[in-house]
């Protein structure tokens, strides 16, 4: 990444931040829904987007606003979303865990835990067949990677010459489990390895390292149509779905974490590099401006009409 690149990174972050803290405070207030933030990961959002391609796809979890915003998201059409509201992403009938913006090239926020994975090979089957040009980037976390779709779904995907990107975010946390309680395999990654896929692991609060882990993979991706897994080290800073006292979380893993956070990371590497402070602050103030109007447009916004309850929906 070049100097304006990571400060573009460091606007992306401090913006999904700022976004969600907003969240969790509007549900304290009752305005807005529970929701599951991603503090504390989002330079594995920032650092993998950032790599994409405008025709590229994206299907992700239940952790996606900062996939959202990075791909370019209106944090105010995701509020109203959240909300409830008529002018959010999905005409407020999605909530945060199920967005779908097919303008930013998001089919899919799926809430099933692994459901992303599977359906990521569908929509990747497909573009290979019409000919389309872009890769498919698929997120989920390690618990979906415990699940037997996991396996299948890679399995298809080298079978088949797939051009998805697999995004591993390995936050340690599988809700209110810990990770060393449902697997004794210490990475994700090399899973990959039996199924001939190229995979990689890196650490996933640096953004830079992000970056270019997954511009590589993206670009090998491109170049076989071939898939690639991309495991992120990183950890969940708040609790599994807000409000949520984390009261089953060993305090010691989660403060060494804390003094790990990839934007206060990020910020001081600025700093180092000679950015100077008030470019940093100026930054910081944009973004938290940015959410109150936000939040002010998600607030004006009006409920749906009852009769649009049963429009745009699908039932089987
Ligand atoms: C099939 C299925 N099983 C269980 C759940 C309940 N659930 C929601 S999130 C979650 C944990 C997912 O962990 P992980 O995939 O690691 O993602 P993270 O929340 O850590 O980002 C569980 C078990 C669900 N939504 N879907």
């Amino acid at each position: 990444m070049d100097g304006q690149q990571r400060l573009k990174a460091f606007e992306l972050m401090t913006l999904i931040r700022a976004y969600e803290e907003a969240l969790v405070s509007l549900h304290a207030d009752g305005k807005a829904a529970g929701t599951c933030t991603s503090v504390g990961q989002e330079a594995c959002a920032v650092g993998v987007v950032s790599a994409l391609a405008k025709d590229d796809t994206i299907l992700t979890n239940h952790r996606s606003a900062g996939h959202l915003l990075a791909r370019g998201a209106d944090p105010g059409r995701m509020m109203a979303e959240v909300m409830g509201k008529r002018d959010g992403y999905c005409g407020g009938k999605s909530g945060s865990l199920h967005i779908a913006a097919e303008e930013l090239g998001v089919v899919l926020t799926s809430t099933i835990v692994g459901g992303e994975l599977g359906l990521a090979t569908g929509v990747a089957l497909s573009r290979s067949m019409l000919g389309g040009a872009g890769i498919v980037a698929c997120f989920f976390g390690d618990g979906a990677a415990a699940q037997g779709r996991f396996h299948e779904s890679l399995n298809l995907a080298a079978v088949w010459n797939l051009p998805i990107l697999y995004v591993c975010e390995n936050n340690s946390w599988q809700a209110f489990v810990h990770r060393k309680e449902t697997t004794l395999a210490e990475r994700v990654g090399p899973q990959a390895a039996h199924y001939g896929m190229g995979w990689a692991s890196v650490d996933g609060n640096d953004v830079e390292a992000v970056h270019d882990a997954a511009a590589q993979a993206a670009a090998e991706i491109r170049r076989t149509r071939k898939p690639f897994l991309l495991e992120l080290s990183t950890y969940r800073l708040r609790g599994h779905f807000e409000p949520d006292d984390q009261a089953y979380v060993d305090p010691v893993e989660l403060s060494t974490w804390r003094d790990r956070d990839p934007i206060a990371a990020l910020r001081s590497r600025l700093l180092d590099a000679g950015s100077p402070v008030p470019t940093i602050r100026a930054i910081e103030d944009a973004a938290a401006q940015r959410i109150a109007r936000a939040v002010a447009f998600a607030e004006a916004s009006p409920y749906p009409d009852v009769a649009e309850t049963t429009t745009a929906v699908y039932a089987a």
